[in-house]
């Protein structure tokens, strides 16, 4: 819509004439407005780029529920649930080297190797987890803001990380 009126008021100018109350401008001064235009309409064009690619790379959202600020949170189902229940989790603000050490919070449910959804509800870090205890193994990276509510498909994080996490680290901790 930007563009169609900066059009016209281009061509207006460019025969002289006065219509709709346009006032005529000199051809130079015509032109570097247009090119100003172009210009803002090319930043709004890269803007709408970054967001798709934003989109795309992983599913920023809101945080799911019981993974305060500034935590790294993981459930053993999907839908960032344990057994229905969002509370039953694991979660750290710093890292956890082996989450054969924890249970989802209320359950007996043990945090190694069980995880299916993750969330990094950090402060400022990106989140990296591990297949292997003490950062081994493969690992992928959650940036901040940033989950996968199913660990089992190949949206968000790549497939094959469900059921295997055995531990997880802030990149100030990593
Ligand atoms: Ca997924």
């Amino acid at each position: 819509m930007v563009a169609f009126r900066t059009i016209t008021a281009t061509t207006l100018n460019s025969v002289g004439g006065m219509a709709n109350g346009v006032v005529p401008r000199q051809t130079q001064k015509g032109d570097s407005v247009s090119i100003r235009n172009r210009f803002v309409l090319g930043a709004a064009a890269v803007l709408a780029v970054a967001g798709g690619t934003l989109v795309a790379a992983g599913p920023a959202s809101a945080a799911p529920a019981y993974c305060p600020g500034g935590y790294a949170c993981t459930w053993g189902d999907t839908n960032w649930a344990t057994s229905g229940n969002s509370a039953a989790n694991i979660k750290f603000t710093k890292y956890i080297p082996d989450y054969s050490g924890w249970v989802y919070a209320g359950t007996k449910t043990n945090g190694a190797e069980t995880a299916s959804s993750v969330f990094n509800n950090g402060n400022q870090d990106a989140a990296f987890f591990y297949k292997n205890p003490s950062k081994g193994g493969a690992s992928f990276r959650l940036t901040r803001n940033t989950g996968d509510s199913n660990l089992h498909d190949s949206s968000g994080v790549p497939g094959g990380y469900q059921d295997t996490l055995s531990s997880g680290y802030f990149d100030t901790y990593n």
